[in-house]
């Protein structure tokens, strides 16, 4: 064959060329890799289907009925809502907007905490994007949609293998009359450690331009000098700073005096003269009782003039009643989430909280049969995650005993379990009270639940008493998580570190006093952007530079497995956890407009070497796979 190349050119072969163009222009050199996105894809459903996703071995595909989505009419135009009063108004007005509503108004955290708190935050990016729209046809009232942050950033690389900036600009682009509202971390971003303050600015910036509106701010010490970067930063992007305080103990409770009101009261002055927009109260435990809602709502509303924004899990079944106390304290927005995705861990219903208001002034003005339709897609979506549910199957009262936060109750009992304390868990529980009073009673929310939590497993599994601790603790390597907290690593806790405990566990190293953004090292992104664009072989975006700043080592394995299998994300959940059934045809659009239709049409026993072979056929034509069986 001949080759029609270049250097066979008849001028080239006669010495009549001029290769300036060509050195001065390195990249067209650049050749794009040879996409082969069919072979990546049937390698990832191969390797699934015989291995199970996250070598959790070999479940059976789960036959599941067709999703329903609701019928709306996507030709007309979607009506205005919050996000344009933003836009036009700016933060303060809208601000003060809120305020003046005399109804309640809700977040819907369906897209985050919900399934942060039911399903391991394990709710793919085509899930949430299918439903976007509808949602946001049928809900214009929303005050907001809580869709990203917290544990979704880095669920979605580790897990997921998606990325979660491409989440963002989906939903963004398909809610554009909502505020879009997220978890940060403050300086934690959302990670589950202090980074430089280069990379808090920069994560803001990249959030607010990606297409958040709503930063929800908290610090998991309660401490406000940690905070502070987080809210100045999203004032700068003229967003909404909700600086939020979280609710630990019982304020109703006169033996138990470190968090009493006056705690919160003076909270609530720090975080408003820090700039906050808004006042967030964060229950992240659903440990906020009724009568204590109507109490910390009233005297907040007295203290500051901001207005409130009240967010709970419905662990103990209280939510509603709380909800309807603190509605009638005032408070100004309150988050649910649609009824299939609530209630236990995750929020109070949406639907319940419409219909316990019936009558009320303060009755949330949104349509109720429109949740209704929107749920019976998220009824059929929660099946597909089976295998995350936590397993609670009712009201949890222990709750206010053991005061971990929802997110963290499934989290924690799936690694006691990785750790061979299934039995053991009543005990853990305990435990981890004991540990958060052994700590001086904190605040226990991402990341000082992570410390507590580290230190209870720790305690059980090596089955130390606190006696042990203070009598043999000089001879006990404790959890690197619990000597960073004694370090002062994720801020300084209210009333300090308990000193003796603090000792032992520092063995000698100096804690840190001030806030450590201060003292970390800022991320040189010039070099960062040069070493990626090395190792990645292709243009690194702004979105990809923060992630690596934030999660090196997940963002790099994000993309090792992104290399290999190509885009899984295009993928139905179905065959995304399970693979295929012998037999089975599934449809994947790669990209608009070009589908693959793959057949799953046998699978080899094991061979010599612990391969089998898997047969597709890709749009019609026979293709092989070898996988390495792992059983
Ligand atoms: C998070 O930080 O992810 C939380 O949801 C804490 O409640
Ligand atoms: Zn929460």
């Amino acid at each position: 064959p001949f080759l029609q190349n270049v250097i066979l050119h008849k001028n080239f072969l006669n010495g009549v060329y001029d290769t300036t163009f060509v050195d001065n222009t390195p990249e067209l050199f650049v050749f794009p890799k040879r996409k082969d996105r069919g072979t990546k894809m049937l390698t990832y459903i191969g390797n699934t289907t015989v291995n199970g996703v996250d070598k959790d071995g070999n479940k059976e595909k789960p036959v599941f009925d067709d999703l329903k989505l609701p019928d709306v009419n996507t030709s007309n135009p979607i009506a205005s809502g919050t996000k344009q009063i933003l836009d036009k108004h700016g933060p303060d007005e809208l601000a003060k907007w809120l305020k003046e509503q005399k109804e309640v108004l809700l977040t819907d955290t369906t897209f985050r905490d919900a399934h942060q708190s039911l399903l391991a935050t394990r709710v793919r990016t085509k899930d949430l994007h299918r439903i976007a729209e509808p949602t946001a046809r049928l809900l214009p009232n929303l005050f907001s949609v809580e869709m990203w942050g917290g544990a979704t950033f880095d669920v979605a690389y580790r897990f997921l293998k998606e990325d979660p900036w491409d989440r963002l600009l989906k939903l963004r682009a398909s809610m554009p009359n909502v505020l879009l509202q997220m978890l940060l971390r403050a300086s934690n971003a959302v990670g589950y450690k202090n980074y430089p303050d280069n990379v808090i600015k920069e994560f803001v910036e990249k959030s607010a331009t990606a297409g958040i509106d709503v930063f929800r701010i908290f610090d998991s010490l309660n401490w406000v000098e940690g905070m502070q970067l987080a809210i100045e930063e999203v004032r700068n992007n003229n967003k909404i700073a909700e600086a939020t305080m979280c609710y630990t103990g019982n304020i109703l409770d006169t033996g138990r005096t470190k968090y009493d009101i006056s705690y919160y009261k003076n909270l609530a002055k720090d975080l408003k003269a820090s700039g906050a927009h808004i006042l967030g109260i964060k229950d992240m435990a659903g440990l906020l009782k009724p009568e204590a809602a109507y109490q910390l709502v009233s005297t907040l509303k007295e203290t500051v003039d901001l207005p409130i924004h009240l967010h709970t899990h419905d662990t103990s079944g209280n939510g509603i009643y709380l909800y309807a106390r603190a509605i009638d304290a005032g408070v100004d927005a309150v988050d649910v989430a649609a009824g299939p995705m609530a209630g236990l861990t995750s929020q109070p219903s949406a639907q319940t909280l419409y219909h316990a208001l019936e009558g009320h002034e303060r009755q949330p003005k949104v349509n109720v049969n429109a949740y209704e339709k929107l749920s019976y897609y998220w009824e059929g979506i929660r099946e597909y995650y089976r295998d995350f549910e936590s397993g609670m199957k009712a009201p949890h009262t222990e709750i206010y005993m053991h005061e971990m936060p929802g997110g963290q109750y499934s989290n924690l009992k799936q690694q006691a379990k990785a750790v061979g304390l299934e039995d053991r868990w009543n005990e853990v529980k305990t435990m981890f009270r004991q540990v958060n009073d052994m700590f001086g009673d904190i605040v226990k929310v991402t990341p000082s639940s992570k410390v507590i939590g580290d230190m209870t497993l720790f305690m059980v599994q090596n089955n130390l008493t606190e006696d042990d601790v203070y009598e043999r603790g000089e001879t006990i390597d404790f959890p690197d998580s619990v000597i960073e907290f004694a370090q002062g690593y994720i801020g300084q806790p209210y009333q300090g570190f308990p000193p003796e405990l603090q000792r032992i566990i520092l063995k000698g190293k100096d804690p840190i006093k001030t806030r450590p953004g201060e003292l970390l090292e800022p991320v040189d992104f010039t070099q960062l952007k040069e070493t990626l664009f090395k190792t990645l072989d292709r243009q690194v975006t702004s979105f990809d530079l923060i992630s690596h700043a934030l999660y090196p080592k997940v963002f790099m394995e994000y993309h090792k497995f992104h290399d290999k299998y190509g885009d899984v994300s295009v993928l139905d959940t179905p065959t995304f956890f399970y693979g295929m059934r012998l037999g089975e045809t599934v449809e994947v659009e790669i990209e608009q407009g070009k589908t693959l239709i793959v057949k799953l049409v046998s699978i080899s026993e094991p061979r010599e070497d612990g391969t089998r072979v898997v047969y597709f056929e890709l749009n019609g034509q026979t293709r092989e796979i070898v996988v390495k069986d792992q059983s």
